[in-house]
């Protein structure tokens, strides 16, 4: 009950930190940054996630953590450097407020608008789940918002209840492949074979694929080699400070 007031008060003095992890192509260029949220706690410590997201989820917080997420992710996106003149796209993570929420197009239109990100540079990262069973209106909200250029990623594909059938029917243009099924890649046959089978599937369709949780060079030959476009993990980076991340764009890949 305590932390929860304090993560309360938090959330109205912009007391939480963003770290930002870089997403990145087969040459290594920053493509996006998804946005990592901490709690610098005044007495103990940088808090993760795992720590005060389930204090969110118990005190109905999440749905503005996540308005205040998106809001500052923007705002600090908009100020980015581009290296080469290709600017960084800016992934956030919606847990609590999601595209049923009738509010939700307003909310995310209006946060994109008020920072002067440009439409095409947001990614929306749902978990599968919330893709699963989508009434006609939440697809409509999805769609307009598509339409303007936004794009959604079904995040850690592979732990939900979805099967690759599926994949067809979510509205979503890009699938991160959970870490799960990458950490294994260089070793496990089982593991190698279902991270090729959602390459191969989301290639069919369409979509663009993450692979998340590279952690070795041998696991990014072996995804590159298997036709993945875009890779995340401890090999490029950790989640890092903003300023950090700053670092990174201008130093280029
Ligand atoms: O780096 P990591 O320890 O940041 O994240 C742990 C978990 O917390 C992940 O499952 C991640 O999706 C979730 N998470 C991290 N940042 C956010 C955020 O800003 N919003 C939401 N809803 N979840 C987040
Ligand atoms: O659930 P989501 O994918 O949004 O959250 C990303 C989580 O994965 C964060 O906790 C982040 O710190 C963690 N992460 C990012 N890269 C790596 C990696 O290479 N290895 C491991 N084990 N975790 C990672
Ligand atoms: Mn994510
Ligand atoms: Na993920």
């Amino acid at each position: 009950v305590h932390l929860e007031g304090q993560l309360r008060e938090a959330l109205q003095h912009d007391g939480l930190a963003l770290h930002y992890q870089p997403v990145v192509g087969v040459d290594g260029a920053v493509l996006t940054a998804e946005a990592l949220v901490r709690w610098p706690h005044p007495d103990r410590g940088l808090l993760p996630p795992d720590v005060f997201l389930p204090v969110a989820e118990q005190g109905d917080l999440m749905r503005e953590l996540d308005r205040w997420v998106l809001r500052t992710a923007l705002k600090e996106a908009a100020t980015w450097p581009a290296p080469d003149g290709r600017p960084v796209s800016v992934a956030v993570n919606l847990a609590g407020l999601v595209p049923g929420d009738p509010e939700f197009v307003d909310i995310v239109s209006t946060a994109i608008m008020e920072s002067g990100v440009p439409w095409e540079r947001v990614v929306l990262e749902l978990v599968e789940t919330a893709f699963v069973d989508l009434p006609s209106r939440v697809r409509q909200s999805m769609d307009e918002l598509v339409k303007r250029g936004v794009q959604f990623a079904v995040d850690d594909f592979g732990t939900g209840y979805s099967s690759l059938a599926r994949l067809k029917d979510l509205p979503a243009q890009i699938i991160k492949v959970d870490r799960r099924f990458v950490s294994g890649v260089g070793n496990d046959s089982s593991d190698f074979a279902v991270a090729r089978a959602v390459v191969d599937m989301a290639r069919a369709m369409g979509r663009k694929c993450v692979a998340e949780g590279v952690e070795t060079a041998t696991q990014f030959h072996v995804l590159r080699g298997v036709g993945v476009d875009a890779y995340q993990g401890w090999l490029f980076s950790r989640p890092v400070p903003p300023k950090e991340f700053r670092a990174v764009l201008a130093l280029g890949p």
